[in-house]
Order: structure tokens, then sequence, then C-alpha cells
């Protein structure tokens, strides 16, 4: 087995979960290949996906390294915090506690309680049980990303943490979540004109090759836009 067959990320060309295992592999100059799932045809939630994760979402990552159980490992935090136990350099995060929890807090406002809320699960029950149409949904993503955004930006422009990323002046974990909601929201078209800390934080993200070739638009499987 080659380095470039050891880990496999099983994903899809725009979601923001994939996207921040995408980021932080590229930030470790670590390989893995990708096993296309594809959310939009509903493969998430066929049998042979069930089995490598019950709850029907990715990334999930298999580490195919002989000697290891080759348990699927899912949640894309977990899968961060994986990576970089794994490879420790750079580190995703601060070497003090405190600024470990500022992070770590940062981190789970947009990936624990912001992306849940818009993804094709919640959207297929709206769509279902409470009539949401098209314009609906829209209603919902803008009101769903504003809210964890705004709540990220009066921290982020008020905490003194704040370096030319989120947490000082290296990208963290952090950084990775807020990119991966931008990410999907460039996806969704959906913008606010609110949050310049936090588009300034984007600015240098996006300077970074590693969260540049995570980008959605340039990954196998993207429409051309
Ligand atoms: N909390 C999970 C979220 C996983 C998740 O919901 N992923 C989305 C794509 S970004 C998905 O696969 N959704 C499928 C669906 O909602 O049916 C993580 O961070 O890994």
């Amino acid at each position: 087995m080659t380095d470039d067959d050891r880990f496999e990320l099983f994903a899809y060309w725009r979601t923001s979960a994939t996207y921040r295992v995408r980021v932080a592999f590229n930030l470790k100059g670590v390989p893995r290949r990708e096993t296309n799932v594809d959310i939009d045809a509903g493969e998430q939630h066929a049998e042979a996906f069930r089995r490598i994760n019950p709850l029907g979402g990715i990334p999930a990552l298999i580490d195919h390294a002989p000697g290891q159980s080759h348990v699927p490992l899912t949640q894309s935090l977990a899968i961060l915090e994986f990576i970089d136990e794994m490879y420790p350099q750079p580190p995703l995060l601060p070497a003090d506690a405190h600024g470990r929890a500022r992070v770590r807090s940062i981190a789970q406002m947009l990936a624990a309680d912001t992306h849940p809320l818009i993804t094709p699960r919640v959207r297929k029950y709206l769509a279902a049980n409470a009539g949401f149409d098209a314009d609906a949904w829209r209603a919902w993503q803008i009101q769903w990303f504003g809210t964890g955004l705004r709540a990220v930006e009066q921290r982020l422009a008020s905490e003194p943490g704040t370096g030319r990323f989120c947490h000082g002046d290296q990208p963290t974990m952090a950084d990775i979540c807020l990119a991966s909601i931008f990410a999907v929201m460039r996806v969704f078209k959906v913008d606010f004109d609110d949050i310049p800390t936090a588009k300034r934080v984007m600015v240098e993200c996006e300077r970074l090759e590693a969260f540049a070739a995570a980008a959605p638009a340039r990954q196998a499987g993207a429409p051309a836009l």
C-alpha cells in the first residue's frame, strides 16, 4: 500500500463537512483518495453507506494502514482532531488550553450549531412535512447561516484572541469551519454584508492553497459554474 492509498475519504464535491477534512489533509500535506457519495442522488442513505455511517452523512474516513481496525471514522471535527494527532505539524489547535477551548468553541458554533440546519435531510423533511418550496428553503438558509455567522462575527470582532485568522496568525480548526460555511454559501449563492471580520479572515484563508484547493468548484464532479 502506498501513502496515496492509505486514507479513503468518502466525499462529495460540494459538501461543507467534507471540505473541512480536505483542508486539514492539505494543510498537513497528507494525501488521500476520495470515494464519491452522491448526496444529491441519495447515496448516503443506501444500505452500503449506512454501514459506514448509520447517520447517513459524509465525510467518513477509513485508515487502510495494515494493523488498523479499518473502522470508519465519522464526524468532521473528530476527523480533524484525528488528523491533527496523527500529523502534528502544522498544528490545527493552539498550544494553550484557553486557546484550544476558544478555537473548538468557534468551530462548533459553525459545524455543530449552524451547518446541520441546512443539510439535505433537513431540506427534504421541511419540503415533505412543512410545505417548504424553494423560496421558503432559501429564507431558511439565510436565517440560519446568518444567525451562526453573525454570532461568530461578534466574537471575532470583539475578542482579543482574533488575529490574521480566527485565533492568532495561523489557521486553526476555527478557520477551517468558517471557510467550510463560506464554501457552501457560495454554492447556494448566499451572502451577508454585515460580517466584515469573518470576511477578512476568509481572505486570509483563501490566500492559502490548502484552502483554495479544497473549494467545491475545484473538485471532481463539480458542475461548470
Ligand atoms: N456533523 C457531521 C455532519 C455530516 C453531514 O451532515 N454531512 C452532510 C454533507 S455536508 C451530509 O452528508 N448530508 C446528507 C443528508 O443530509 O442527507 C460532520 O461534521 O461530519
